[in-house]
């Protein structure tokens, strides 16, 4: 039986199946970042296969040993699209969709979560490090902690954590609290996240916070402290730039700009389609600039990459509507037979594609309502080998922290919105040059090996303290 000195548990295995039935390896930041360290240390990752109803047997791929957990549908439905996607994710986001508080979904995720520790505990060699990753596993690191007292757990919060006044809302806020601070160290993408959570601690539990940790009190009278600090996480920007360098994909950028009619400013945005992602303030402020002839659709055209996502969650199919009916208003009033005022994907593309779009893109869009970090931002800043675009960056986005460079704006004032788009439209090539070069170097300096690299450090702290 296997047992892992490193174990990754979060909601998907790092794998998808292929078409003729065999796996490779998911695409994202989280995993190209993660594989080498797993590789190294001879790592376990365990987490759902994707695929409800699915029994897969434990499996080694490309050096990690995969650990399959299995959902039904009826588990999917309510930890996954109900508790993870309905209720955790809308709150967290600052209520911008109404939460949805449902005990069958409750006790269905404290299920799910119990069967997720369970494999990690399985898994994990005497004394070993378990990473949990995200709002859909905040209960396995106390679950894991009462069972293995010998281990070191980390958990990493990929999306926003709130303010008190609307965490306390959760009806099972005490125990997601306790969940948590089972884990040695809480990374959160924003010190604004980390504070709001030791605050959360401080009014649930009563605990003491110092810079140096929530100090918790064991039942024997000692104390074992537990670390709530920001880790912001970032994206394999080498790979990037070295797509970014690739003929075949600065050739299809040259194609994209021609197939659009030749405009002079290709703007961008590419998010799931997601109520956090401010999509429609977006078309909004766009559609008002070319009804005032601040833009013309000869001059300037919007794509924006909806990628499809939780497309059984309601929230999500109402969203479509209501964005597809601002585009079609503004394309059947804008459009000319040559020229497109939105051009709008609601697909998938390849990472190639991506880069493709981000070295066409003359402004990138990204208005987020509320968002934990926004990888995007990342990714364009990285793919600008040239030096030149303007980033159009909401400051309610935890790559605001970071981007000081970008052109900052609040998504909710639509008249700032239009203003930061006509900024970055007739943004001077000098001054596009000196910012997106203090922005590249950010992304470059900090880059998602240092994260991953950062946030294994502070483990390994915590467990020389705890053994000493
Ligand atoms: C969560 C948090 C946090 C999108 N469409 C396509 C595609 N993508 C890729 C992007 C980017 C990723 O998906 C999206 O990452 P974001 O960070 O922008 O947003 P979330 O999905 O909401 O991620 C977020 C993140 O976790 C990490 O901690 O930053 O705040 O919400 O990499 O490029 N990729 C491809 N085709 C698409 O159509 N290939």
């Amino acid at each position: 039986m296997t047992r892992a000195d490193l174990v990754v548990v979060a909601n998907r295995l790092p794998v998808d199946r292929d078409d003729d039935g065999g796996w490779r390896q998911s695409p994202g930041g989280l995993v190209a970042a993660l594989e080498p360290v797993m590789r190294r240390a001879d790592g376990a990752w365990v987490g759902w296969p994707g695929r409800p109803d699915t029994t897969v047997d434990e499996f080694d791929f490309e050096g990690t040993h995969l650990v399959p957990v299995t959902l039904s549908r009826q588990e999917v439905a309510e930890y996954y699209e109900g508790f993870s996607n309905d209720t955790i994710w809308p709150l967290y986001h600052d209520v911008i969709s109404p939460p949805q508080y449902r005990r069958e979904w409750w006790n269905t995720y404290v299920e799910v979560n119990r069967r997720f520790a369970d494999a990690a505990v399985a898994v994990a060699a005497k004394g070993a490090t378990i990473w949990v990753q995200d709002y859909q596993l905040q209960l396995v690191p106390k679950l894991i902690r009462e069972r293995r007292p010998d281990v070191t757990i980390g958990y990493f919060h990929h999306i926003p954590f709130p303010a008190y006044g609307l965490f306390s809302q959760l009806p099972w806020r005490r125990q997601v609290v306790e969940g948590l601070l089972g884990a040695d160290v809480i990374g959160f993408q924003r010190a604004a996240d980390a504070s709001n959570f030791a605050r959360a601690v401080h009014r649930q539990l009563r605990y003491e916070t110092r810079a140096t940790g929530i100090r918790i009190p064991n039942e024997d009278g000692s104390v074992r402290v537990s670390l709530a600090k920001a880790f912001p996480i970032s994206i394999d920007a080498a790979s990037f730039v070295e797509l970014a360098h690739r003929d075949d994909i600065r050739a299809r950028a040259r194609e994209i700009r021609a197939d659009l009619g030749n405009p002079d400013k290709i703007l961008l945005g590419v998010d799931r389609l997601d109520y956090t992602k401010g999509i429609r303030h977006r078309m909004t402020a766009f559609g008002e600039l070319l009804s005032e002839n601040r833009l013309s659709v000869d001059r300037a055209t919007l794509v924006q990459v909806a990628s499809p996502s939780r497309e059984r969650v309601e929230a999500y199919v109402q969203l479509r509507d209501e964005i597809e009916l601002a585009v079609g208003r503004i394309n059947g009033t804008f459009d000319t037979m040559e020229h497109t005022a939105i051009r709008y994907l609601h697909q998938a593309f390849p990472r190639e594609e991506m880069v493709a779009l981000y070295l066409a893109a003359d402004v990138m869009l990204v208005t987020a309502l509320r968002d934990g970090m926004n990888l995007v931002a990342k990714e364009y800043v990285a793919s600008r080998i040239d030096n030149r675009g303007a980033l159009v960056l909401s400051e309610f986005t935890g790559a605001a922290d970071e981007l000081g460079s970008a052109i900052r704006v609040n998504p909710h004032d639509i008249e700032g919105l239009k203003e930061a788009i006509m900024r970055g439209v007739e943004m001077p090539s000098a001054e596009q040059g000196r910012r997106m070069r203090a922005l590249r170097r950010r992304v470059r300096e900090h880059d998602v090996q240092a994260w991953s690299h950062d946030f294994l450090a502070a483990l390994e702290r915590a467990r020389k303290a705890n053994a000493s």
